[in-house]
């Protein structure tokens, strides 16, 4: 048995330069496995807790040492002579140690970095890559990939009101074109901005922040570029929003400073209803606040038939507000984050929840990440179909991608990119009524 006998936490910076946790298994027969966590700026309310020291003194608060001192001291003992490839039975244990609901306790930061050190352990002790060991019979499926090429919000000081705006080769023949695709359309978007005087500095995700007078000039300037690329948006490349609603919901309405707007939840609903209508926009990710279940369900009733509606902040992959969305119809898709829930199992288990109901997921990277790629083979092992892990820039996001290519380049002529099937969960808009159940990815 491949018993662990190893476990060791260290403090390491991330893509923002605060601090986070690296985390290290090794077992009896020399197996290893590495995973760092990554970490949120527009984080949701109901998210599991990601512990910080809080010493001022220290990285102004940011510190992790005592998520460092829960692992090699309180987790990590506990875990000898367990068996490294018992993923189910090393997650639940962790989670009984910490005991609290949110994890708030031991911290989910220091929880998934051990979670995901021991996936990455058990896969080198049984001789696989990551995503086959993870795989579970699933058929690998290269993911189309959610570029945000243009970032605002809290993500982009003085940029935009919504917080992403990303590009979803679709249309792509492979990982590799959509890549090549993404890339080429940023780069355009970037000799756009510089021709027009504007900024061509990047967010935290690698996307340009140009200060713009509404989300619309954002989303026009995107489509010049995905047409000075040489491609046609609406058909080789879609437009998918992140507004992240929650941050701009304010005693009971939503505040679109940019452009001068109050809109009470239903207005923000004719606003969606509107811009899909007039631009190839696909996906909306948290149009509506983390608790605003009515606005969700009236989106939901109006659009969800042909827009892919994502709920991030609302969902937090749990399956707890899962299961509360799927009930009330409150969108047909989840954005899951490994460090929402905490652990490896608990987030496969939302994957399958969401499965099982129809739902599209996408696998998504954090604003604050490292040069850990774990997204990348939880995504092709999962079969999801869509990944979003930032700009084709700054290696804590083109880590990703490029390991979506040595992927791709393994698996050889077994590699399929999901492309336009992606969105077959959503019947389009002249079958808008139909009854037909979606189908999940
Ligand atoms: C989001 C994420 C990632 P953050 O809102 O989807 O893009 O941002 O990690 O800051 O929550
Ligand atoms: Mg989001």
């Amino acid at each position: 048995m491949p018993a662990i006998n190893y476990v060791f936490a260290r403090e390491i910076l991330d893509s923002r330069g605060n601090p986070t946790l690296e985390v290290e298994i090794k077992t009896a027969s020399g197996a290893c496995g590495r995973a760092m966590v990554p970490s949120g700026a527009s984080t949701g309310k109901h998210e599991a807790i990601e512990l910080r020291d809080g010493d001022h003194r220290r990285y102004l608060g940011k510190g992790v040492l005592k998520a460092v001192s829960n692992i090699n001291h309180k987790l990590g003992p506990v875990l000898a002579g367990v068996d490294v490839t018992s993923q189910a039975e090393i997650d639940d244990m962790l989670i009984k140690l910490d005991g609290t609901e949110n994890k708030s306790c031991m911290g989910a930061n220091a929880i998934l970095g051990i979670s995901l050190a021991a996936a990455y352990a058990g896969a080198a002790y049984t001789n696989q890559p990551l995503y086959t060991y993870l795989g579970n019979n699933h058929r690998p499926m290269l993911p189309v990939p959610m570029f945000n090429i243009l970032n605002g919000g809290k993500h982009a000081t003085g940029s935009t009101d919504f917080q992403e705006f990303m590009v979803m080769p679709s249309g792509a023949n492979s990982f590799s074109h959509a890549l090549r695709m993404g890339t080429e359309i940023y780069h355009h978007l970037k000799e756009i901005l510089a021709s027009r005087s504007l900024s061509t500095s990047v967010g935290d995700e690698g996307g340009f922040a140009p200060s713009l007078p509404s989300n619309t000039a954002a989303i026009d300037i995107i489509i010049a570029a995905i047409e000075r690329a040489g491609y046609k948006a609406g058909k080789d490349c879609f437009l998918a929003l992140d507004v992240a609603g929650s941050e701009l919901y304010s005693n009971g309405s939503y505040v679109l400073e940019r452009e001068g707007k109050n809109l009470t939840s239903a207005q923000m609903v004719d606003y969606y209803v509107n811009l899909t209508n007039d631009y190839p926009v696909i996906s909306i990710e948290d149009g509506l606040a983390e608790d605003d279940w009515q606005g969700w369900q009236l989106l939901n009733s109006k659009i969800g038939g042909y827009i892919q509606l994502v709920g991030d902040d609302l969902y937090v992959t749990s399956i707890k507000r899962l299961e509360n969305g799927i009930k009330a119809r409150a969108s047909n898709s989840i954005l899951v984050k490994l460090n929402q829930i905490g652990t490896l199992s608990e987030t496969i288990a939302a994957l399958n929840m969401a499965r099982k109901a129809g739902f599209s997921a996408v696998i998504s990277h954090r604003s604050g990440e490292t040069e850990d790629t774990t997204i990348a083979d939880l995504a092709v092992a999962m079969g999801t179909g869509q990944i979003k892990a930032g700009a084709p820039c700054r290696s804590e996001r083109t880590a990703k991608y490029n390991r979506l290519l040595k992927i791709e380049s393994e698996l050889g002529s077994k590699a399929i990119y999901s492309g336009a099937d992606v969105f077959s969960n959503l019947r389009g808009k002249e079958n808008e009524t139909t009854t037909r159940p979606p189908t999940g990815f």
